[in-house]
């Protein structure tokens, strides 16, 4: 049987009019049993049905920060805006992807986009935030960071995972504040930051705050894209 296809949300470069995406979110998918396929944010707004008839799922991938005009406030001074093409661009492929029932699954940007699309807000930095015990979720000096995640038992990526406590990497200055309509909270930090979302009601609406793509030769994490794929299998 023909692999499910996967679209991949892409970033911009600090080149001029240039696309860029980290390798590693294909390499996952495609570890996973899926068919990868980079989805350019430039493409006319009108063009995404036709662009998601060739889908059976869609990961969107890390990024830089929304908008928070979107939230109703304004950048942080530390905050590294998105292109506003590749956000309004991914807002109309969230509404198209939400509208079929196509399985998602946000990492990162893509998670905090999930939430925001659902009129949910988010702290835009989280150094800002008294917490006890805070923990650095920077990545910072190059030095990647990993912190433990307790996942809700009750949830698909606990399924899918086989553990509720996970040891995650952590490359994030932002998270879930406000949550978004529908949504629920799936997993947080030992110092109480969101770390994943998830809409239980649609058969595969799932964003994490880490990031599974850099640790796919992890079960716990690759099994995020067997996730996906497997709901993409499932739905088409
Ligand atoms: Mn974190």
């Amino acid at each position: 049987m023909p692999r499910p296809t996967i679209g991949i949300t892409i970033d911009s470069s600090d080149k001029p009019n240039h696309y860029e995406s980290p390798m590693a979110y294909a390499t996952a998918v495609e570890k996973a049993g899926g068919l990868p396929l980079l989805l350019p944010y430039r493409t006319d707004l009108s063009l995404i049905p036709q662009l998601v008839n060739l889908l059976d799922g869609v990961l969107f991938s890390g990024g830089n920060d929304l908008d928070p005009v979107l939230y109703g406030e304004t950048y942080h001074p530390k905050a590294e805006p998105i292109d506003p093409a590749r956000q309004r661009f991914e807002l109309a492929l969230m509404a198209e992807v939400e509208a079929r029932r196509m399985p998602a699954l946000g990492i990162c940007l893509g998670s905090q986009l999930m939430n925001v699309y659902r009129g949910g807000s988010l702290t835009q930095f989280l150094p800002d935030v008294p917490r006890d015990a805070a923990i650095e979720h920077r990545k910072l000096d190059d030095v990647v960071r990993r912190h433990p995640i307790h996942l809700d038992s009750d949830t698909v990526a606990v399924q899918a995972i086989g553990n509720t406590d996970i040891d995650a990497n952590s490359s994030h200055k932002q998270a879930v504040n406000r949550v978004g309509k529908g949504l629920r909270i799936i997993g947080t930090s030992p110092d109480g930051v969101i770390e994943g979302i998830e809409d239980p009601s649609l058969p595969l609406f799932l964003g994490v705050q880490w990031h599974p793509e850099r640790l796919s030769d992890e079960a716990d994490h690759l099994a995020l894209f067997r996730l996906l794929v497997d709901k993409a299998t499932a739905n088409r």
